[in-house]
């Protein structure tokens, strides 16, 4: 009986395995990508990077069961830059000075990330890979700049760089809330809808290899939780008033607590539908932050997010500004621990990339792979890293930081290794060093102002 039905199975299997590509090619299927990026997210933030204030319980889990980067560096020290950076595998600098600092809503609404630019999005999509961008661009705020023309299939959430989270207005009064290219109003809660709207898309290309971009506006400003008011009208200016209700400035840690508790039960729906769907052990999570946080915001709000013990805050160059709390996870893949290898957000490109068998070897990436260290546990390469703001330089070279002004009045270096806090400038006693990393920075200014001349309009 078991010899018949051996002999009758044989052949159906042969027929299966000729047909579907069978086992081998089931093993050979790319990854599903999921990139998660917070917004002005601190490094000290998390419960698995050390906040005894906020409650991160699904993405403490995400860290427990994957691999945890306590210096990782995302390519700007505001919104626009790093998102230039995640989805370029370039330095922000690559596509032009105004990528120094974040698009302006009122002077750069014309501007974007050049459509000559390669993406992803575009390297994913050629690949096969459905695309879905879900929630904040800020490359952008025309439609003729979109995801949509940036290779992601569809399109959800805002185009500025902050709007409320309940009723979509962004800082010019402006409704902000699109589907693709069209304005599509939606009532609810930003994280959530952003969340809804990622769960669907999940579930139509569960059967498919694809690339879910998740651009969190949490937790930037207007600081609302979901049971905090709704603040922005239609048709009437909040660039003066653009944070939103807080009745004690002095304390707006409880609002971003309740948008952080947001952003982590999203975190945990994404986990769990990739679950519930069968494809957790296909899929690579990865979360990250596009920017240190705010500790205050000028003279009148404090107490907003903590960078842990790292100096300074968004839009500045201290680590504070640009060293952000990272998590890649991908269960049965990735073994679980915590790395203190230097990466940074240009390495999330040629990753991608390598993971989906795309070749881009021709691309002038200047990031790097990091699927040796994720997967076999092997020390990334050395190599110096580089910031660029509209008044600031700054250089990583090993445990070297160069901190310097654009004009050179002020040039300061640290040993981060001896000096994690930056407060110690080691300037004046190595002034060698100090020229290396000013020549070396200069050298990477120059390529980068070359390389952008050919992307100007
Ligand atoms: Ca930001």
């Amino acid at each position: 009986m078991n010899r018949d039905f051996s002999l009758c199975i044989f052949p159906l299997v042969l027929v299966w395995t000729l047909v579907s590509g069978g086992p081998v090619a089931a093993k050979a299927e790319p990854p599903n990508l999921v990139l998660i990026v917070a917004d002005d997210l601190g490094w000290g933030d998390l419960g698995c990077y050390g906040s005894e204030i906020n409650e991160t319980p699904h993405l403490d889990a995400l860290a427990a069961g994957g691999l945890r980067f306590t210096d990782f560096h995302s390519g700007g020290a505001m919104c626009s830059p790093t998102r230039a950076s995640i989805l370029t595998g370039r330095y922000p600098q690559a596509f032009g000075e105004i990528f120094d600092g974040a698009l302006s809503g009122t002077t750069q609404r014309e501007l974007g990330l050049p459509l000559g630019s390669v993406t992803i999005a575009e390297v994913l999509r050629e690949q096969g890979y459905a695309t879905g961008c879900f929630g904040k661009w800020h490359l952008g705020y025309e439609p003729d700049l979109f995801p949509t023309r940036q290779g992601f299939d569809v399109f959800r959430g805002l185009a500025s760089g902050d709007g409320d989270y309940h009723t979509h207005i962004d800082r010019s009064g402006n409704p902000d809330w699109w589907s693709d290219e069209e304005l599509a109003p939606e009532e609810g809660y930003t994280t959530e809808l952003l969340t809804r709207h990622a769960l669907t898309f999940i579930e139509a290309n569960r059967d498919r290899p694809f690339f879910l971009y998740l651009p969190h506006l949490a937790i930037h400003f207007p600081w609302q939780g979901p049971d905090d008011p709704a603040q922005r009208e239609a048709g009437k200016s909040w660039h003066e008033d653009k944070w939103g209700i807080i009745p004690d400035p002095e304390n707006v840690a409880p609002h971003v607590k309740a948008m952080i508790a947001s952003l982590d039960a999203s975190v945990g729906k994404i986990v769990a539908a990739l679950r519930d769907h069968g494809l957790e052990k296909n899929t690579l999570v990865v979360f990250t932050s596009d920017n240190g946080g705010y500790l205050t915001y000028g003279k009148k709000f404090r107490n907003i997010s903590s960078n842990g013990p790292w100096r300074g805050q968004k839009t500045e160059v201290y680590e504070g500004g640009h060293r952000v709390p990272t998590l890649f996870s991908w269960p049965g893949r990735i073994e679980a621990g915590v790395t203190n290898d230097l990466a940074h957000t240009n390495d999330f490109f040629p990753t991608f990339a390598r993971l989906a068998g795309a070749d881009f070897d021709a691309l002038p990436l200047d990031g790097i792979d990091l699927s040796l260290l994720l997967f076999e546990g092997t020390a990334l390469p050395d190599r110096p890293l580089f910031w660029r703001t509209r008044t600031h330089a700054a250089m990583r070279e090993g445990p070297w930081k160069l901190v310097a002004t654009r004009n050179r009045k002020k040039a300061e270096l640290f040993h981060l290794g001896d000096n994690p806090g930056e407060t110690t400038d080691l300037s004046t006693e190595n002034p060698d060093r100090l020229q290396t990393m000013q020549t070396a920075w200069d050298q990477w200014n120059r390529e980068m102002n070359q390389t952008a001349a050919t992307f100007s309009p």
